[in-house]
């Protein structure tokens, strides 16, 4: 059963924007759990890891009306071309940090590598984002410690 809120999913990685990895697994691992969850998902995309084309695809999604919460997976980390946070605290309205701090604390004891991530999340036009990690073990970790505040945060956003 549905349960009313609207997902766009945004993979952002320069081997599966260029289609040299043709397989999403961390993209694909988000739609199978949040569909389980009872979300639509309407819009889902890969990019490169250029804060340009992150920005641009959030805000386009966010101000398009049609989407209530954007998961991004990818170019969350310490390297040169992860921009992820950067990109998504460009376009963002609110920050909301404990997000991404109840990520890093709540999975650090499954590897000390949680720390190495930087995802924020934040609301932008009524929709909220949030970044996660880029492989598919760790998006299903931390989405497994935002998704019970997940539809309170929805709520407040609307
Ligand atoms: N968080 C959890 N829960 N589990 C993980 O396996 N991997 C880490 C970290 N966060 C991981 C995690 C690793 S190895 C890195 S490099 C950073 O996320 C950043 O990953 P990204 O650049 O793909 O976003
Ligand atoms: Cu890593």
């Amino acid at each position: 059963m549905g349960n009313g809120f609207n997902l766009g999913v945004l993979t952002v990685s320069d081997t599966g924007a260029s289609g040299e990895r043709a397989v999403d697994g961390s993209g694909d691992a988000i739609c199978e759990i949040m569909a389980a969850e009872g979300y639509s998902l309407v819009l889902r995309d890969i990019v490169a890891d250029e804060q340009s084309q992150i920005a641009e695809r959030l805000r386009g999604w966010c101000d398009g009306g049609n989407v209530d919460l954007v998961l991004t997976t990818g170019g969350t980390g310490l390297g040169p071309r992860d921009v992820t946070p950067e990109a998504t605290r460009a376009i963002l309205d609110i920050e909301a940090p404990g997000i991404g701090d109840a990520m890093r604390m709540q999975t650090l004891q499954f590897t000390p590598f949680a720390m190495l991530s930087r995802a924020t999340a934040g609301v932008r036009s009524g929709c909220l984002i949030v970044n996660l990690p880029g492989s598919e073990k760790a998006v299903r970790e931390t989405l497994a410690v935002v998704m019970p505040a997940l539809v309170h945060g929805l709520e407040m956003v609307k």
